[in-house]
């Protein structure tokens, strides 16, 4: 995980909406987030840490099945 811009906190959240694993996004930096994912379902990823304008808009999902 890295950044082009500024720092973003990225976050994944579980089917049941409890944070799962969370990692800095940071320029100049390349930082691992291992995770296995025992719960089959539908998961959302959303940026933690206010990053500018768009901050709103930095989320994303994915399924594990
Ligand atoms: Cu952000």
């Amino acid at each position: 995980m890295t950044s082009k811009d500024v720092n973003h906190g990225f976050g994944i959240y579980g089917p049941d909406g409890s944070l799962v694993s969370q990692v800095q996004a940071m320029p100049g930096y390349v930082n691992r987030l291992p995770v296995t994912f025992k719960v089959p379902g539908h998961y959302t990823l959303r940026c933690l840490e206010y990053c500018g304008i768009a901050h709103a808009a930095m989320q994303g999902e994915f399924d594990v099945r």
